[in-house]
């Protein structure tokens, strides 16, 4: 080939391929931003309520506590750090400070720390030891801070707005980074017309962690899933409308968070929190009553298999250690996860659909079995029902399946369904039945032979985008 039809040639390559870029889908409605979908991807973490009530059976103190009763006797955040890493857990979130107002690290903004109790001298630090243990274990630290604080002098005048924002801001910059601030919906008391200034609350934690997810019942990060049972709607939308709401008393009711909005003018998808005993704390009274595999499988299930994030909480006992039932039944939990992920049928299967965009290999059906993150496959814009089969080699016994969304382009399945047939001449059977896909659904169904899945995906609100599908 002469120099000019080398040119030439891959000019129109180039062309082609900046063609090609151009004619992905365009994004639907509100979409992630990057951190978004960083975090949405790290699915579990730990959450670890860990303070004075630890040290006195409630799941509230008053704010009037002896920092004194705050006394691990081996506190140990490394094994914290560990037992998550083991669970297969992403990071830990901590209650830095709860409603009591009692600061986990020697704040310059409270007198009312662990710098205040007789532990470790007065010297111990525990944000300090976790954040450490969480980086050293490639784990994300986050934390909880919460308003409302029973403790503070200033709380519930005008001042304390500052006095908060700059315990968010120390907090943030000695410790971080930080990959989440939880904002509790329990909020408290805001009478005598004192309120509080969530904007300079939001700002402040940006300025400090630009990439921090907010939670609250309202985002702006994620939002509360809406109950403390680990149930998210079935149909979960990422999308919430905050105008004119606020965490706590003025938050959409818990059906609205558990489902989100259809039209919601924000990307604030849903995060699931629930503890693995009945309270918050520790008590050794719920020591017989810790979660069963089989119920956290369903939490699982109705969780991450439904679009939400998991914050599974896992107080350490009075030690400061996570106590030995809790640990041996997360790793339990882990196994059954492995075992029931264990062999993916449709990974590397055949997969193909009749909708193509452009008819491209970049588009086409079989991105769904490969097990890649960011290749897909869609439609033309002008389809928004279509389906795509999934064929085995042999025939399986299956019973689950595991869908995903490119979020990356915007939520958009609102109904599919699921068939399988045992052979090539055998009818199509309805397996299962789901209304919105998100970043995650899976679904669960009588166990069945199958020698191909067909997924039809019977309302979208554009184009489907779908990167994964796992059939087990
Ligand atoms: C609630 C709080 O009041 C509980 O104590 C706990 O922190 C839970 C995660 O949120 O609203």
């Amino acid at each position: 080939m002469n120099r000019f039809l080398i040119i030439a040639a891959s000019a129109s390559l180039l062309l082609l391929n900046s063609c090609e870029k151009q004619n992905a889908p365009k994004p639907y409605g509100p979409i992630p931003s990057k951190a978004q979908l960083e975090w949405q991807k790290m699915e579990y973490y730990m959450f670890v309520h860990f303070g004075p009530n630890t040290f006195t059976d409630v799941e509230w103190g008053n704010g009037e506590e002896d920092p004194d009763v705050f006394a691990p006797t081996a506190l140990d955040c490394m094994q914290w750090a560990k037992v998550a890493r083991k669970a297969g857990m992403k990071g830990i979130i901590i209650t830095a400070k709860h409603h009591d107002g009692f600061c986990l690290w020697p704040s310059a903004y409270s007198t009312h720390t662990v710098r205040e109790s007789a532990w470790a001298d007065g010297k111990g630090d525990i944000l300090k030891e976790l954040s450490q243990a969480c980086r050293k274990n490639g784990l994300k630290f986050g934390v909880y801070i919460s308003p409302w604080d029973q403790n503070h002098p200033s709380y519930g005048t005008p001042e304390y707005n500052q006095v908060f924002a700059s315990t968010l801001n120390e907090v943030h910059t000695k410790y971080g980074p930080v990959f989440e601030q939880w904002f509790d919906g329990a909020t408290g008391d805001q009478t005598k017309g004192y309120k509080y200034d969530w904007p300079l609350f939001h700002e402040t934690v940006r300025k400090a962690s630009p990439n921090a997810i907010i939670f609250s019942d309202v985002g702006p990060g994620c939002r509360w899933m809406g109950n403390e049972r680990g149930v998210a709607g079935e149909t979960n939308w990422s999308r919430l409308d905050t105008e004119g709401f606020e965490p706590g008393s003025n938050a959409p009711c818990g059906d609205t968070l558990s489902r989100g909005n259809y039209n919601g003018a924000y990307w604030i998808p849903a995060e699931t929190d629930v503890s693995i005993r009945p309270g918050w704390f520790y008590s050794a009274s719920t020591d017989s009553l810790v979660k069963t595999v089989d119920k956290l499988m369903d939490i699982w299930y109705s969780s991450v298999g439904r679009n939400s994030n998991l914050i599974l909480n896992v107080p350490p006992d009075r030690r400061g250690r996570i106590n030995a039932i809790d640990s041996l039944r997360l790793m339990e939990f882990r196994d059954a996860r492995e075992k029931a992920f264990e062999t993916d049928y449709a990974r590397k299967s055949n997969c193909v659909s009749a909708d193509v965009r452009d008819g491209k290999l970049r588009f086409a059906a079989v991105n769904i079995v490969d097990g890649k993150y960011n290749s897909y496959w869609t439609t033309d814009d002008s389809i928004t029902s279509s389906s795509f089969t999934i064929s085995f080699y042999i025939p399986r016994e299956i019973h689950m399946i595991v869908l995903q969304e490119y979020i990356a382009l915007g939520q958009r399945v609102e109904e599919f369904s699921v068939e399988t047939r045992a052979s090539e001449d055998s009818p199509w059977i309805e397996a299962a039945r789901g209304t919105t896909i998100g970043y995650k659904r899976i679904l669960r169904f009588p166990e069945v032979e199958a020698s191909a899945v067909r997924v039809n995906i019977l309302r979208s609100r554009a184009c489907p985008v779908i990167n994964n599908a796992e059939i087990y």
